[in-house]
């Protein structure tokens, strides 16, 4: 039996000094949702049957190429990566699962692992292969592509490292994998490109073999690095056209920070869901390119706009459409459970503004073709103040009212500073 990693006594305590104030607001934003027909118990119901994935590498202080700087009580390992993802979850209730990466959180014993994330009331998303980077000790080197590689002994080296993840996986109770590669080439000339999608696409046809009935395939596409000319998985015309080849159980994912700058990722997320291609999500924000930042710091107005397609389509039963969600961040200057407890409340926010859009409205205004009212039906909704109905869900849920402020004042992260004994050197690299 395991406990929890905060103490639940602590959580009700801080609770009981908010409590009179979230009953009274939830009761106005109840009254405010009612004069526009809205029935905010149906919206708490579906925010808190929501929930995202978190990212095992997520719970580790990032990083840059030129640095990293890392925290007090960095996780050592898989399960203190799933202590981590527990505290997370225990005072957001937003983020049931985890995602994990093979090699990093390879362990000896996945039974353990397993019944560790049940005693913790976690289970599994995707898991996530790494060809983009050599292990110690394999007999092919990955520097000038894995997947797509020209050498057969160097692809079926990393096909076989796909089809391991879906081993441990099935160990695990996954039912996903996730393929990115950072295949691509650094010189015009380099590459034959055509060559290298069909290497992608004869290695990628071996991997879905070897998938379970029950089991998805998520291609991850990226328009740049760690190859800076091309990749061989550019683009959501890439990812799609692989997808389409492979076959019913393989789906495009989007990650937000994969594209080239000003891309309308929600007419991406539309067409694939049109498509019934569209896999899911890994969240993030970003300025400037693949930032890593938090999922809607800079831009959430952006995030509101997928959601709104999303939602749009579960609103209208499209056939098929089950998106996973993770979120996929790297975070340098911040404690990695604060950051990633903030973007689980960001992206549930973000859901629960979409969910206030009024449909009959906007299907009318797109009708008569009248763009005003249509923009300003999305604007209401997104300038709608949900943090009472997200407060209420936590309350309800037994989480906290405040994760931030009970995380801190529970001093986990120096009770595991001490625990985990910091490890030496640390060398460059994103996470
Ligand atoms: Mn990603």
């Amino acid at each position: 039996m395991t406990s929890l990693p905060i103490d639940p006594q602590l959580i009700a305590d801080q609770n009981a000094r908010l409590e009179r104030h979230v009953r009274n607001d939830y009761e106005h934003l109840g009254e405010q949702l009612a004069r526009r027909d809205v029935d905010i118990e149906r919206i708490a119901a579906q925010v808190a049957a929501f929930g995202v994935a978190i990212p095992s590498w997520g719970v580790g202080t990032g990083g840059t190429r030129f640095a990293r700087f890392p925290g007090a009580g960095e996780p050592r390992d898989v399960f203190d990566k799933l202590q981590d993802c527990a505290v997370i979850h225990q005072l957001g209730r937003a983020t049931p699962t985890v995602s994990l990466h093979i090699p990093w959180d390879k362990c000896s014993d996945y039974s353990e692992l397993r019944g560790q994330a049940q005693a913790y009331g976690l289970g599994f998303d995707a898991m996530n292969s790494n060809t983009f980077s050599d292990q110690a000790g394999q007999p092919h080197s990955y520097k000038f592509g894995s997947l797509t590689h020209t050498d057969a002994g160097t692809r079926a080296q990393a096909v076989a490292h796909n089809i391991e993840c879906i081993e441990i996986g099935k160990a695990l109770g996954s039912q996903a994998l996730t393929v990115w590669v950072g295949d691509g080439s650094n010189f015009p000339g380099q590459q034959h490109f055509r060559r290298a999608f069909d290497r992608y696409l004869d290695s990628t046809r071996q991997i879905v073999a070897a998938l379970p009935a029950d089991w998805r395939m998520f291609l991850e596409h990226k328009i740049c690095e760690p190859a800076f000319y091309s990749t061989v998985i550019q683009d959501w015309g890439s990812s799609y056209l692989a997808a389409t080849a492979l076959g019913p159980q393989v789906q495009c994912l989007v990650d937000l920070g994969h594209h080239a700058p000003n891309v309308n990722i929600e007419l991406i997320v539309a067409r694939l869901i049109a498509a019934n291609k569209l896999a899911g999500f890994h969240f993030n924000d970003s300025k400037y390119g693949d930032d890593d930042l938090d999922a809607g710091s800079v831009s959430p107005y952006r995030l509101f706009l997928v959601f709104n397609e999303l939602v749009a389509a579960a609103h209208e039963g499209v056939a098929g459409f089950n998106p996973a969600y993770m979120l996929d961040q790297s975070h340098n200057v911040t404690d990695p459970i604060e950051s990633l407890i903030d973007s689980a409340e960001q992206v549930q926010r973000t859901y629960a503004q979409a969910l206030l859009v009024d449909r009959a409205a906007l299907d009318a205004a797109q009708q008569a073709n009248d763009a005003l009212a249509a923009t300003k039906l999305l604007k209401r909704a997104f300038q709608t103040d949900v943090q009472p109905l997200l407060q209420q869900v936590r309350l309800r849920a037994g989480a906290a009212v405040d994760p931030i402020a009970t995380y801190r004042a529970s001093g986990y992260r120096a009770r595991v500073g001490a625990a985990r004994p910091a490890r030496a050197g640390g060398g460059g690299g994103i996470v």
